[in-house]
C-alpha cells in the first residue's frame, strides 16, 4: 500500500503540500481539480500542472478524488452521453497524464450527509457527526443551509452552492429513479468507460454512500457486500473496482468490515481507513482512529486489507479538530496526520509478524 493525503490544491486547502511531506511515511497526495463542475473536460494543462507541482514538492500524485459524475448520467437523461463523452476525455486525459487511479461517487443529490459539523467531544476536539433524528426533522432545502454556515468558509466537496441552489429541480429530476434505475445507469457508464480504463489502465474506485442507507428517499445503492459485489459482477472487470471507504460503509453497524473487504479481493484500488463512535445505531460522531476511541476495530481492518495483499493508495480519512486548527471540517492537518502515523504503524506490525512467521515456518 502507498500511504497518501487528501488534498484539494493550493487555491482551497489550508494544508500545504510542505506540511503533507513532513508526516512520516506518507508519500503520495490525492487531489483533484477542485474548481471544475461536474460533466466539464478536464484541461491537459490544468492536470499537469497539479501534478507538477505535487511532484515538485517531493511527492507523488496517487490518484484522482474525485471526478464527480453529472447528476444526467446518475438520472439517465437523453443527453447523458454527451457528458459520459467528457468523462472519456478526462479519463484520457488523466491517463496519458500516467494516472491509474480514479475515484467517484454515484450518490443522487448529495455527497455524504452529517447534521453537525463541530460537534464537541469530551476531549474539547470537534468533528463532524449524524443523527437520523436531526435528518428527519429537516427538510432538504434546510439542510444544505444547515451544513453549508457551520463549514469554517469551506466548500465542502459534493455539497458546491452552485449545485444547491438547484436543489428542487435536482429533486425533480430523481423523482422516477429508484434503486434498479440507478443500478442500471450505472452499468451503462460503466460499461461505456471501461474501454479507455483498459487502454490507460485506470483503476475506478466508487466510493460507498455516506450514510449507507437512503436519505430523503433518494436511492442508495453502495451500501453494503452485497450490492457492491452486484455492481462488480454487473461489469466485470478489474478496472470497475471501489474505494473501501471504512467510515461510510461502517455507518450501517451490519457491514462486516473486515468480512467485506476480503470478499473484494483484487478489487479494491483505493482505500480510506477511519473510524467511528457510535452513541446509537442512528447516532454516530466520527472519532480518532485509534480503535479504543471508536467502535470499529481498526487492526482488523488493516489486516483485512493486508491479507488480500492491497497494494493501491490509502489514506487517512475525516479527523478531528484538534489543538484550535481551522480547517474545512474533516479535513485539517494535525489529526488526520496521526491518523496516517497510526495506520502506518498498525501496518508495519502486521507485516512484522507476516514475515517472521514465514520465517519460522
Ligand atoms: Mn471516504
Amino acid at each position: 500500500m502507498q500511504m497518501t493525503f487528501r488534498w484539494y490544491g493550493s487555491k482551497y486547502d489550508t494544508v500545504t503540500l510542505k506540511q503533507i511531506r513532513q508526516i512520516p511515511g506518507v508519500t503520495g497526495v490525492i487531489s483533484t481539480l477542485y474548481g471544475t463542475a461536474p460533466g466539464e473536460v478536464w484541461e491537459t494543462a490544468d492536470i499537469l500542472a497539479l501534478k507538477k507541482e505535487i511532484e515538485d514538492a517531493g511527492l507523488s500524485l496517487a490518484g484522482i478524488e474525485s471526478v464527480n459524475i453529472h447528476d444526467a448520467i446518475k438520472v439517465g437523461t437523453p443527453d447523458r452521453d454527451r457528458y459520459i463523452d467528457n468523462y472519456i476525455t478526462t479519463l484520457e486525459r488523466l491517463g496519458q497524464a500516467g494516472i491509474h487511479m480514479v475515484c467517484y461517487n454515484f450518490m443522487p443529490v448529495f455527497d455524504w450527509t452529517r447534521t453537525e459539523l463541530a460537534r464537541v467531544r469530551p476531549d474539547g476536539s470537534t468533528v463532524l457527526a449524524y443523527t437520523q433524528e436531526a435528518v428527519d426533522a429537516l427538510n432538504p432545502e434546510d439542510m444544505f443551509a444547515s451544513i453549508s454556515g457551520d463549514a469554517n468558509g469551506a466548500i465542502l466537496p459534493g455539497w458546491e452552492p452552485e449545485r444547491m441552489a438547484h436543489i428542487k429541480e435536482l429533486f425533480e429530476m430523481y423523482r422516477d429513479v429508484d434503486d434498479e434505475k440507478l443500478f442500471a445507469n450505472l452499468k451503462y457508464f460503466l460499461e461505456r468507460i471501461m474501454p479507455v480504463c483498459d487502454k490507460y489502465d485506470i483503476n475506478m474506485a466508487i466510493h460507498p454512500d455516506d450514510p449507507a442507507w437512503s436519505v430523503f428517499g433518494l436511492p442508495r445503492i453502495i451500501i453494503n457486500k452485497e450490492n457492491i459485489l452486484r455492481m462488480m459482477k454487473m461489469v466485470d472487470n478489474p478496472h470497475n473496482g471501489v474505494t473501501f471507504c471504512s467510515g461510510s460503509y461502517g455507518t450501517n453497524l451490519e457491514n462486516d468490515l473486515p468480512d467485506m473487504i476480503r470478499s473484494l479481493k483484487g478489487r479494491i484500488h483505493f482505500a480510506h481507513v477511519r473510524n467511528l463512535k457510535f452513541n446509537s445505531p442512528t447516532d454516530f460522531e466520527e472519532s480518532a482512529h485509534l480503535s479504543s476511541d471508536g467502535t470499529f476495530d481498526m487492526y482488523e481492518i488493516m489486516l483485512a486489507l493486508y491479507d488480500i495483499g492491497f497494494d493501491g493508495p490509502i489514506r487517512p480519512d475525516h479527523g478531528r479538530m484538534i489543538w484550535d486548527e481551522v480547517a474545512m471540517p474533516g479535513y485539517g492537518l494535525y489529526d488526520r496526520a496521526l491518523g496516517a502515523a497510526y495506520l502506518n504503524g498498525l501496518w508495519e506490525a502486521i507485516d512484522k509478524q507476516h514475515k517472521k512467521e514465514e520465517a519460522s515456518k
